[in-house]
């Protein structure tokens, strides 16, 4: 239509053949012609994109109105959750975190640790060897080994907290796991005394299970420790008047402790008349299990999420 060889285009250009009178009426005519064609063009110019536009938006359109499919979201493991909280229970009162390998040197696991080579733990029936190494490396049976890593590289003061994987060959059962998780503790300075362990297991358990739970120190043996001792806490389901999670006794065995053996001191290249230390060591699962009242720690490892949601770990 608006081409150059188009009748528009040609008519225009007869015009200057016309006479003067017809050739000013017809050239209004054309450019009126003209005008009203580009504006129908325009005019459907116009159309034909709100009419794409149109076609898309509803190509394209997500309708927000409904629900939207949920995605279920992973947690962190009861026992994950359980170390982090002690972890920073102890990063509040000081403490650093310290970790050591789970494949271990018997020097460090045994030796080191006051255990010497007839000690039943170090027999094939309580404990993993590495194959073909001997008695040499083994997978360690506490966190305890990690206390002479540290003490080895590090001149006291010392105030550490070590969360770490543990191994032992065991009879598995309700309360008996053969791989386990452990939460160690070791302070060395001068002047440390067995108060200070007894008011740091203390302010552990206030934060753990609550200030209303008394705890008691019973003697006990341990290689690397001297004296030794099992705390126990007040059962906090019955508040001590006996119950069936205590067993009737009114108290819950929860840990190993004791003041550090001199002997390790001296392994260590430090002096004992010096410095004096306590330990101590807590199994994550019974811990977390007797809190929840958890009756067989096997329960962690069954990946059962009913059981895991309980905790809270699974939103
Ligand atoms: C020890 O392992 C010492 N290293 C603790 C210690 C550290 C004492 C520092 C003194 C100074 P024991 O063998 O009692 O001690 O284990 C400590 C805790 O680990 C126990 O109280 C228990 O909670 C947990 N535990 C022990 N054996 C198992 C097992 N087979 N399954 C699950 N938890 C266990």
């Amino acid at each position: 239509v608006f081409g150059r060889k188009a009748p528009l285009a040609r008519a225009r250009a007869e015009l200057g053949r016309l006479p003067e009178r017809n050739r000013r009426e017809l050239g209004r005519v054309a450019t009126e012609v003209q005008r009203e064609l580009t504006e129908l063009l325009d005019e459907r110019r116009r159309d034909l994109a709100a009419a794409e536009a149109e076609q898309r938006w509803r190509r394209e359109r997500a309708d927000v109105t409904l629900p939207g499919e949920p995605v279920p979201v992973g947690g962190l493991h009861p026992l994950t959750r359980t170390v982090w909280e002690i972890v920073d229970i102890f990063i509040g009162l000081g403490y650093r975190v310290a970790d050591g390998p789970e494949v271990e040197l018997t020097r460090y696991n045994f030796d080191a640790l006051n255990t010497p080579p007839e000690h039943p733990a170090r027999s094939y029936r309580d404990t993993y060897y590495v194959a073909g190494t001997g008695d040499e490396v083994c997978l360690r049976t506490e966190t305890s080994p990690v206390q002479m890593r540290v003490l080895e590289s590090h001149a006291p003061p010392v105030h550490i907290v070590v969360p770490g994987r543990v191994y032992r060959n065991e009879a598995v059962d309700a309360t008996h796991l053969n791989q386990f998780a452990q939460i160690e503790a070791l302070v060395v300075d001068e002047g440390v005394t067995m108060a200070d362990l007894k008011g740091t297991i203390e302010a552990f358990t206030a934060a753990f299970f609550g200030p209303e739970f008394a705890i008691r120190l019973r003697p006990h043996f341990f290689p690397f420790t001297e004296p030794s001792a099992e705390v126990d806490v007040q059962c906090f389901r019955c508040g001590g008047a006996g119950c069936r999670l205590c067993g009737d006794e009114g108290w819950i065995e929860l840990m190993g402790c004791g003041m550090v053996d001199p002997f390790l001191l001296e392994w260590a290249g430090h002096d004992p008349e010096r410095y004096t230390g306590f330990a101590f060591g807590l199994g994550i699962e019974r811990a977390c299990a007797l809190r929840a009242e958890v009756d067989d720690i096997r329960a962690f490892y069954d990946n059962d999420v009913r059981f895991l949601r309980a905790f809270g770990g699974v939103v």
